[in-house]
């Protein structure tokens, strides 16, 4: 349908905050190569379907991140599933996921289904916390990295940094690493240079925040990456 292979940047759009009609508009024709809907608190079904609604009157593709196995509905283009690889808690790892695939398992559309293998590496984030993570050193992150591509053989690895730019050499020694994996980077990015570092090294940026805390500097960090 779309050829993901090229992506190199996605603004991520959290249903639970408020966001206004003519910055929907902005960052749908922004140029991005797609829109992607997560988040880690309060994401509802209506939330998610709000956004779906609202972005689907554009010709940008969007991917659902699946949160939680309430919010998710169909009508998106692509579902990406996070698999925590460094939480303490298994539960982040396999047994939610594999409970949705217990429930709607039938239904799956496994074309559209994607799976990220999530490093997260921010202590202070929500979601650093809330899926019970443990820091990994950078030797740690590289394992983490080698099996995603080399054990899991997963489509994606994703370093999220959630809410603070993080270190770019170690972005750099990840992207050494992978070859059929992609490497998604996510975390802190402001500016479009920053956006344009981590791209050198990161096959996709994610910008999420800025475009909440400073949505005219957030816009410019795609052609930063083309
Ligand atoms: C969050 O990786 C994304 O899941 C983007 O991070 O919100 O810090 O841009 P920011």
């Amino acid at each position: 349908m779309y050829n993901i292979d090229e992506w190199k940047h996605v603004f991520k759009l959290d249903p639970a905050k408020e966001i206004s009609e003519e910055m929907i508009d902005k960052i749908c024709e922004s140029g991005t190569d797609a829109i992607m809907v997560g988040g880690t608190d309060d994401v509802t079904l209506d939330g998610v379907l709000q956004l779906l609604s609202r972005i689907r009157r554009y010709t940008v593709p969007v991917i659902l991140e699946i949160s939680n196995i309430e919010s998710v509905t169909p009508g998106y283009d692509y579902y990406f599933v996070p698999l925590v690889l460094n939480t303490q808690d298994k539960k982040w790892m396999m047994d939610i996921q594999h409970q949705a695939v217990v429930e709607y398992g039938d239904i799956i559309n496994w074309d559209e289904m994607f799976a990220e293998g999530y490093c997260i590496m921010n202590e202070e984030s929500k979601v650093f916390q809330h899926a019970d993570c443990n820091l990994p050193t950078q030797d740690e992150v590289i394992a983490y990295a080698r099996m995603a591509e080399h054990l899991f053989r997963l489509p994606f690895f994703y370093l999220e940094y959630s809410g603070t730019y993080g270190d770019p050499s170690l972005v750099q020694s990840i992207s050494q690493e992978l070859d059929k994996t992609k490497l998604i980077y996510g975390g802190g990015i402001e500016t479009k240079e920053q956006a344009a570092k981590m791209s050198e090294y990161a096959d996709l940026i994610v910008v999420g925040n800025a475009l909440y805390d400073n949505p005219k500097e957030a816009l410019k960090t795609v052609k930063a990456t083309k």
